[in-house]
């Protein structure tokens, strides 16, 4: 690694004004002052996903990473962040893939990913960005690009790159859009029709109350001490300190804790908790069994129903056998889909009812074919416990997410740059002509789209028509790890005339690409963001700790220089520079505030931020701890007033509007369907009895950081993506602990490392999502020399109600890998190449 001469010499410079803060005192009272730096270095405040945290800075080089001062329980992948920044995969220059440079749209688009990239200028990689938008709008119109990012761009407020793309792609022309997202695409589609909002980013029932009020806590498909470790804005890990105490209740029997899930988790572990293993994707069965036990046996509130609910009759008269199936959902009935006992059924469903009962539910389920159906059966589920709406009791959907149930403070967050052209103002381009096509699109059906055009498709209600898309831009997501099954994507890739990612890292979206443009990382630019996440506990300054790595600038800067190509650089930074825009949000802001804490009756402010000068130099602004809440009490207390956001107000059990639709695959109450694919004796076990859950990584934000080498050294397994296995599916094959496999299906194959552990039953293995891409070479049906998922993994909707991603509806087989392995690919950037 060089570190670049601008940088060493504005280090060696700043070293004669001397501040020096020791670390042990910044840690503890997590200040760090903008300072210059002598001798030991200079610490500064910055904010991430895993973390808010103090940097030493040394030499012009991130040297130590501490986490912020109130973050009591930091995540290790801190440690990784040191090898984020310095790497051998980050962008070093403006790239375009040699062929596409030697023949732009006429490209031979069938060595699309073979890696091969020549080295560009800033002016040329830009001047061909502008020319390639051109030529888009001009011979074909909006319909053909497509800029509907989604990701999990990093923190800050001015630099949200999605935003930037958006804005400057927009004041160019118009694009194709995307509605929904991957986290949640099942869930946040259904909820609204059954509890009246998306349930799943909303704020949920304070710990404290769970904590003091519920006697038994179910974890449904939920592994919150895993998934805590990131937030959406600057994490604090508030949520850590009340699993803290789950434990100890766990311990002295105060609360019976649950999880319901195939596999033991790193929170059950942690909490010592009980777990109820069922067959993957049957919870919907087992589900309706327990509907049916709590309903034969009278252990459900009619009185809560006849109040707060509406369907019921239709949903029992099915459980019961009196619908157009004619199958009584009994205990037994459901035991050989589930592999849970009858009796063990009946228990689970008597033991929800005896006392106050927290369900938790995470998201992973949702991300299955129907996954629509076990959201809606939970929330079902909840209604016949009649306890939703009290302190400890109902359901929550997010209680696993970047600190929900951590109270709110109920400050106001500081904005964000601008997504969108600002009003009044209308783009080069004004052509809103998308020729009878959609110009939004749901957000995992982009590929179908692709491979497509022309094709109608249904979603939530209406009809969407798929447009001819020639273009895509790419900023601050990479679909070549989020989306599912990778050899059908090279398929869809080769109808691609223009592809432009803007990243740090050389990913395998990078490699699949035709323009590449290297941001810097967050740790090179200046920004602010909320520390906390959902409990808004104050405003962070992230200072830039080092100039921008090798040619890399801020997207805020890429993006000006784009427009400034069709004379509008201007318009798009409002004429301001970075740190203005740091200081305007950080203004509104504290404006926001003051109007909020006047008095009541008076308009003297109770309290103020301080100035922004001050903020920046001491490095946070702490907004105080928020009050405890009850999701839906409300609407308990008064459900005319407070009607929930349904057709009706009411919980919907069966609902009207969506039995319109007559959609077989998701109808008018939640149903038991099987899945074109399932382990433990479903379709296609025979060939592939093994089930492939791609859950979120425990040391990665997806596939950030997998390129921290450091960070990867601590899971790899022979520098591959680990395969988690049971031992018995393990013997069964004569894979041993470290052993190289090979991983298959029909859609796919990958390398990977086996890790064999009793957390893993039968016909269950793990891979996490995000692992780097890294095929032999371009052509379809390439073995992929790291292990991501996706490149097994299936790519079909939900249900054409939400039409969202369906990753963990997957079956493989597995066998040791003999001979000799080839060499990885993942990381290490482009093949550099000469015209
Ligand atoms: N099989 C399977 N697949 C899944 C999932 C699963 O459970 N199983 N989960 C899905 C879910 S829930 C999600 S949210 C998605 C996540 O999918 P993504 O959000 O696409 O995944 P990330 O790895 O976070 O990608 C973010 C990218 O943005 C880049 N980036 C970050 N900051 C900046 C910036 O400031 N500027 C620029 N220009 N680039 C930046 C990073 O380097 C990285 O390449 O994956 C989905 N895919
Ligand atoms: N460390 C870390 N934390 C993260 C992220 C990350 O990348 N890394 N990503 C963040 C993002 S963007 C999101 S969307 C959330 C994701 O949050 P989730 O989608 O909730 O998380 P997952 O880890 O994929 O899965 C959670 C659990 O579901 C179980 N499960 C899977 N299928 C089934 C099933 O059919 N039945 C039952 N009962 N259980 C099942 C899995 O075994 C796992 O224990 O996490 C967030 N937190
Ligand atoms: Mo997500």
């Amino acid at each position: 690694m060089t570190i670049s001469r601008r940088s060493f010499l504005k280090g060696a410079m700043a070293g004669s004004a001397a501040s020096l803060i020791g670390p042990g005192l910044l840690a503890s009272s997590a200040l760090a002052a903008e300072g210059a730096e002598v001798g030991l270095g200079v610490w500064k405040t910055s904010g991430s996903h895993w973390g808010a945290l103090n940097a030493l800075v040394k030499g012009g080089k991130v040297a130590e990473i501490k986490p912020f001062g109130a973050d009591r329980h930091p995540t290790e992948m801190l440690n990784g962040i040191k090898g984020l920044i310095y790497n051998p995969s980050r962008i070093r220059y403006p790239m375009a893939r040699l062929e596409w440079l030697k023949h732009r749209q006429d490209a031979d688009r069938t060595t699309r990913g073979d890696n091969r990239f020549v080295r560009l200028t800033w002016d040329a990689a830009l001047d061909l960005f502008h020319e390639e938008l051109e030529r888009t709008q001009t011979d074909y119109g909006p319909w053909a690009l497509y800029a509907g990012a989604t990701g999990w761009r990093q923190t800050g407020q001015v630099h949200s790159c999605g935003n930037h793309m958006q804005r400057a792609v927009a004041m160019h022309g118009h694009f194709v859009k995307k509605v929904g997202d991957y986290s949640t695409g099942a869930g946040q589609v259904i909820l609204p029709y059954v509890l009246g909002s998306t349930e799943v980013y909303s704020q949920g029932t304070s710990w404290p109350l769970i904590l003091e009020n519920s006697k038994t806590v179910v974890l449904w498909g939920n592994d919150p001490y895993k998934n805590l470790q990131v937030g959406w804005n600057c994490e604090t890990h508030e949520s850590y300190a009340y699993l803290e105490q789950l434990k100890a209740k766990v311990a002295d029997g105060s609360i019976r804790v649950i999880s319901v899930d195939p596999v033991r988790t790193k929170t059950q572990n942690y909490l010592g908790c009980e777990q109820l293993y069922l067959n993957p994707m049957t919870d919907v069965a087992f589900m309706l069994a327990m509907a049916y036990t709590l309903y034969n046996e009278e252990l459900y509130s009619q009185e809560f129903i006849d109040a707060y609910a509406l369907g019921f009759d239709d949903f029992i008269a099915y459980v019961q056998g009196e619908g157009d199936d004619g199958e009584a959902k009994t205990p037994e009935w459901a035991a050989p889909i589930c592999g849970v006992d009858a009796e063990q059924i009946r228990d689970f469903a008597r033991l929800l009812a005896a006392d106050r009962t927290q369900l938790l539910f995470g998201w992973a389920i949702q991300r299955q074919q129907h996954g629509e159906q076990p959201y809606w059966m939970g929330a079902v589920l909840a209604t016949m416990l009649g306890q939703i709406g009290l302190p400890g009791g109902g359901i929550s959907y997010g209680h696993h997410y970047s600190s929900i149930g951590v109270p709110s403070s109920g400050a106001s967050a500081p904005g964000a740059f601008p997504r969108n052209v600002d009003a009044g103002k209308t783009p080069e381009h004004d052509n809103t002509d998308f020729q009878g096509a959609a110009s939004t699109i749901p957000v995992a059906r982009w590929i179908d789209c692709l491979l497509n055009p022309g094709e109608t498709i249904q979603y939530n209600g209406s009809e969407v028509v798929f447009p001819d898309i020639r273009m895509c831009v790419f900023s601050g997501c990479n679909p070549w790890h989020h989306h599912q099954d990778h050899n059908r994507m090279k398929q869809a890739f080769r109808k691609l005339e223009t592809v432009v990612t803007i990243d740090y890292a050389w990913n395998a979206t990078c490699r699949f690409s035709d323009l590449v443009l290297p941001a810097c990382t967050q740790f090179e630019r200046n920004d602010l963001d909320v520390y906390g996440s959902y409990s808004n506990r104050g405003v962070l300054a992230m200072h830039k700790l080092v100039d921008p790595l090798f040619h890399s600038r801020s997207d805020f800067d890429i993006f000006t220089d784009l427009c400034r190509r069709f004379g509008r650089d201007e318009e798009y930074r409002q004429e301001l520079d970075e740190m203005g825009w740091v200081k305007k949000l950080y203004d509104e802001c504290r404006e926001a505030n003051t109007a909020l804490s006047a008095a009541p009756g008076g308009d003297e402010p109770t309290s103020s931020m301080p100035d922004f000068a001050t903020f920046w130099k001491d490095g946070y602004v702490d907004f105080g701890p928020g009050e405890n809440w009850v999701r839906h009490a409300d609407f308990r207390q008064a459900p005319e007033v407070n009607a929930l956001g349904t057709p009706s107000g009411f919980i919907e059990i069966s609902s009207r509007k969506i039995g319109r639709y007559e959609y077989d695959d998701c109808q008018a109450h939640p149903r038991w369907m099987e899945k074109a694919e399932r382990s433990h004796g479903g379709p296609g076990s025979d060939r592939y009895p093994l089930w492939l859950q791609s859950v979120h990584p425990d040391k990665r934000l997806h596939s950030q950081m997998c390129e921290s080498e450091a960070l990867r050294a601590t899971y790899a397994v022979q520098g591959r993506e680990p395969i988690f296995i049971g031992p018995e599916d393990a013997e069964a094959r004569g894979i041993q602990d470290g052993d190289l496999v090979r991983v298959y299906n029909d859609r796919g194959q990958l390398l990977a490392g086996a890790v064999v552990s009793d957390d893993f039953p039968s016909g269950v293995v793990r891979i996490q999502e995000g692992a780097w891409y890294g095929p032999v070479g371009p052509e379809i049906g390439a073995l992929d020399t790291y292990g991501d998922p996706n490149t097994l993994t299936l790519d079909v909707g939900t249900s054409k109600l939400a039409q969202a991603p369906s990753a963990n509806t997957c079956v493989v087989e597995i066998e040791r890998f003999e001979g000799e392995a080839p060499a990885v690919t993942a990381f290490g950037g482009p093949i550099t190449v000469d015209v």
